[in-house]
């Protein structure tokens, strides 16, 4: 039988398409509007561009209605993103952030699901005086969003430190290698001189002059740990150890969380294993998979353009023969790997390098000293701190590599400042995590990190009253169905649908292998209630030994195994 030949769909090309094509390779009129004190916001072709220099124009939606009332334009601030490999910093790095977060920002810093720092509110005319800050610490906003590789995330827990000191420089090296080339973001922020283009430069040898028709996300994983929840990637390395060396890795593609209510063609996706790889092919592997992406993926339909679509339409089979053949060399057998969470593993763990390493739990990753003296506790840390401060994808942060000498006193910090490693709550909300949402995200359709702290007061009611304030049930929360917060493979999940309401998932793996599925649709804090007042106490009394509930509800028959992505939403 001769072979179809892979196409890309068909299609005029989505506007975004086309302001790529004539940004000049990023730059559009970006370092104009910037400078005009009209508007406190950009026009949107540049706001589009804007994201790969990692930053999003958005406006207060708190408020939004006053504003319009009185004929004023939107509340306009940027968010920042910073691009953080592995979600690895310096002490001397956090004090920066932290200080730009009180001077241009909102005061606080958000630590997102991606291991990076996020700055919210920082207004137009102090956008360059932040990102050339950021810069002089060594650190940079590339590509943190738009339509490129992504913050390249790492397994954060350093206990195993050969190993994932081994995987973190891998993880910097993707991100490093993967970056685009174009001198856009120097000229723009930081004041490079343009140089003229010859014709023959090949600006963008691997992205080409459009970029990727989607943002692009790629994981390295060191099992156990399933932190940053590799199947959820567009990529993944699962990191494969032998006799405390790393060996390889597994290569994984096609996953990815968003979707949109009501339309069928859009779905969450896990990635599928589809080889194993020597540490030294990895870059060339990612740079391939990527290449693919950019010549299959859709340019016509965003919301089926990422690569996980790409997958599903082309086969997984078809699409490692292509990626085989564009790398001249074919993958091994995938080895054998365990995963035992997707959570955090909270308090001190010993290094085998002698150092100490502390999770604390940082509550939707929001850095601030509105309910305790969180922020600056850390920022006390972080003075005397020479180790380094690690942002987890579960929006958590390690204070990294701590000598037996110095762990006293970041100890005695600790308590001065009331941080902790939130022994005092239940296990469900230390295994929870909620996206921004509202205000400042302008996609959001209910609240999340604002909200589930309050629903988990309640929930926690429930867990005490059928003796299970300790047992670890994931719970995850976003405004609406995009998935920052990988509500998907929470083992509670819910999904924004309007001011208050939600879906309800459940049933995912507890190891971040199996995706949810859709329980009840529409449903407000008292009805989620009902629901959890009656399934609790069916878990705390039936549950096998050592079954997780997202296994036991599938078991229980309360709701069916999601076997693949396009039948999450299917009860
Ligand atoms: Fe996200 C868009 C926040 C991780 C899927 N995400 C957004 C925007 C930028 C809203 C927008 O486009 O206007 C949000 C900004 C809100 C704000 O006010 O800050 C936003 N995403 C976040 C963060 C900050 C959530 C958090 O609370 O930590 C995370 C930042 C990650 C980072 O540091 O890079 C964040 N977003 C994710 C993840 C999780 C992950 O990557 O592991 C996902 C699901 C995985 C995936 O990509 O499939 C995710 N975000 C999306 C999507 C849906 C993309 C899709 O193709 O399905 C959008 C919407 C879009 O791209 O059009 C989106
Ligand atoms: Fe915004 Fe939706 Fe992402 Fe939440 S999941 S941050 S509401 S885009």
């Amino acid at each position: 039988m001769v072979k179809k030949a892979l196409t890309a769909p068909d299609g005029p090309p989505s506007d975004v398409e086309d302001i790529k094509e004539k940004s000049d390779y990023l730059r559009g009129t970006l370092k104009e509007v910037m400078l005009d004190p009209i508007s406190a916001g950009i026009p949107d072709d540049d706001n589009r561009l804007m994201k790969h220099h990692g930053s999003y124009l958005q406006d207060d939606r708190d408020l939004r209605n006053e504003r319009q009332k009185q004929k004023l334009e939107p509340a306009y601030q940027f968010m920042l993103r910073v691009r953080l490999p592995g979600g690895i910093a310096t002490s001397k790095q956090w004090l920066v952030m932290d200080e730009l977060a009180h001077k241009y920002g909102n005061g606080t810093l958000k630590l997102t699901t991606r291991e990076t720092f996020q700055l919210h509110g920082i207004l137009k005319w102090n956008m360059k005086k932040t990102i050339q800050d950021i810069h002089s610490t060594m650190l940079d906003t590339i590509a943190a969003c738009g339509d490129v590789n992504r913050n390249v995330m790492c397994t954060s827990n350093p206990y195993q430190s050969d190993v994932h000191h081994e995987v973190y420089e891998l993880a910097k090296k993707l991100s490093d290698d993967l970056l685009p080339q174009t001198r856009a973001y120097h000229e723009i922020w930081l004041d490079e001189e343009k140089v003229a283009a010859t014709p023959d430069t090949e600006v963008e040898p691997m992205y080409g002059p459009l970029y990727l028709p989607r943002k692009f996300k790629i994981g390295v994983v060191v099992p156990p740990a399933n932190d940053i929840d590799v199947f959820s990637q567009d990529l993944g390395f699962i990191a494969i150890i032998k006799n405390n060396q790393l060996v390889g890795f597994n290569v994984a593609i096609g996953g990815g969380m968003g979707m949109t209510h009501g339309d069928t063609l859009t779905y969450p996706q896990l990635a599928k294993v589809i080889g194993f790889c020597t540490p030294e092919q990895v870059v060339e592997i990612a740079k391939q998979v990527i290449t693919i992406q950019r010549d299959y993926g859709n340019r016509s339909v965003r919301k089926n353009a990422r690569f996980k679509y790409t997958v599903d339409r082309l086969g997984l089979e078809n699409v490692k023969e292509e990626l085989e053949r564009r790398l001249g060399f074919t993958l091994l057998d995938a080895r054998d790997y365990h995963f035992d969470h997707n959570g955090d593993r909270y308090g001190w763990v010993k290094g085998i390098n002698g150092r100490w390493h502390y999770t604390m739990f940082v509550e939707g990753g929001r850095i601030t000293d509105d309910d305790y003296p969180l922020m600056t506790g850390i920022r006390e840390i972080a003075k005397v701190h020479a180790g380094d401060l690690r942002l987890t994808a579960n929006q958590n942060l390690i204070i990294g590599n701590v000598t037996t000498h110095k762990k006293k006193q970041i100890e005695q910090l600790m308590q001065e400042f009331g941080i902790s490693d939130g022994q005092q709550f239940s296990a469900l909300r230390r295994s929870s995590m909620a996206c921004v949402a509202l205000p400042t995200c302008g996609l959001a359709m209910a609240e999340a990190e604002r909200y589930l702290p309050r629903l988990i007061d309640r929930i926690e009611e429930i867990l005490e009253e059928n003796g299970l304030s300790d047992k670890e049930i994931t719970i995850r929360m976003t405004g609406c169905p995009n998935g920052c917060a990988r509500h998907a493979l929470g083992e509670i999940g819910f999904i924004g649908k309007s001011r208050g309401k939600y879906n309800m998932y459940l049933g995912a793996a507890f190891d971040g292998s199996r995706l949810s599925k859709l329980y009840r649709e529409n449903v407000g804090e008292e009805d989620i209630l009902k629901e959890l007042g009656s399934l609790l106490p069916l878990y705390a009394k039936e549950r096998e030994e050592n079954e997780h509930f997202g296994d036991f509800v599938i078991r229980a028959g309360i709701v069916k195994e999601t076997t693949d992505g396009t039948n999450f939403n299917a009860q």
